[in-house]
């Protein structure tokens, strides 16, 4: 897969990318990430990406050319047509179903935004989707592109190790996952449960389901309800 991300930012994803599993799979050529800054299309010698809204309001808004140019610019590097994605609190939220989908994408590619939005021509002309990350208000997109990033590279084949798995993840079965326990067997009084040291893996499977389920219901019960898209 290949990832571009468009920003007005790039130096924020430094570090999260030079680390653990996403430093890993684009080592191992599972995911190749592209940063471009969004600023180097300005127009004018300013470096101008924003304006004051038409209609007046606080804040500034992004201005189409500069995105535009920069997704034709991202374009011209890659055959793969690719995804176009804003990151934005007008979008539909991310889920771990949203991340199984577009991890099956040859290419995505995701604009991150400052300011109080996009001109509404970005989505129109570009026919990109909207994603938001949660009901909450960040300075801007770049922290939502890198959980949408770290959500879907870990499901990429081969992305985690042998002794890791994204099968039991909380969410892909609908519900929370099932509480975990390691060395020692006892830690200051509180003992692990002694269904997980039986060796019997059918009561095992058994138990961590209905703890699973247990979970979901008291923590999440919104999960349990039909109301998934
Ligand atoms: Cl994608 N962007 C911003 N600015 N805030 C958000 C978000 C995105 N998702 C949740 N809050």
């Amino acid at each position: 897969m290949r990832i571009d991300i468009l920003t007005l930012f790039p130096e924020m994803f430094d570090s999260p990318l030079s680390a653990s599993i996403l430093k890993r799979a684009q080592d191992d050529g599972i995911v190749d990430i592209v940063l471009t800054n969004i600023r180097d299309f300005a127009a004018d010698s300013y470096r101008k990406v924003d304006d004051k809204p038409y209609g007046g309001g606080p804040g500034m808004v992004m201005m189409p050319g500069p995105v535009f140019d920069c997704v034709e610019h991202v374009r011209e590097l890659s055959l793969e047509k690719g995804r176009v994605i804003l990151l934005t609190p007008q979008g539909r939220t991310f889920t771990q179903q949203k991340a199984g989908r577009l991890s099956k994408e040859k290419r995505l590619i995701l604009i991150a935004g400052r300011y109080e939005g996009f001109d509404e021509r970005i989505r129109i002309g570009l026919g990109a989707e909207q994603i938001s990350i949660g009901d909450y208000v960040l300075n801007g997109g770049e922290l939502a592109a890198m959980v949408i990033i770290d959500a879907v590279v870990r499901l990429l084949p081969g992305a985690l190790g042998d002794e890791d798995s994204s099968k039991d993840d909380s969410f892909s079965q609908g519900l929370l996952e099932y509480p975990q326990y390691t060395r020692p067997e006892v830690f200051r009084g509180m003992k692990v449960p002694d269904i997980l040291l039986s060796g019997d893996h059918k009561k095992i499977a058994q138990w961590r389901q209905q703890q699973a389920l247990e979970r979901t219901q008291k923590i999440r019960p919104d999960l349990l309800k039909d109301n998934k898209e």
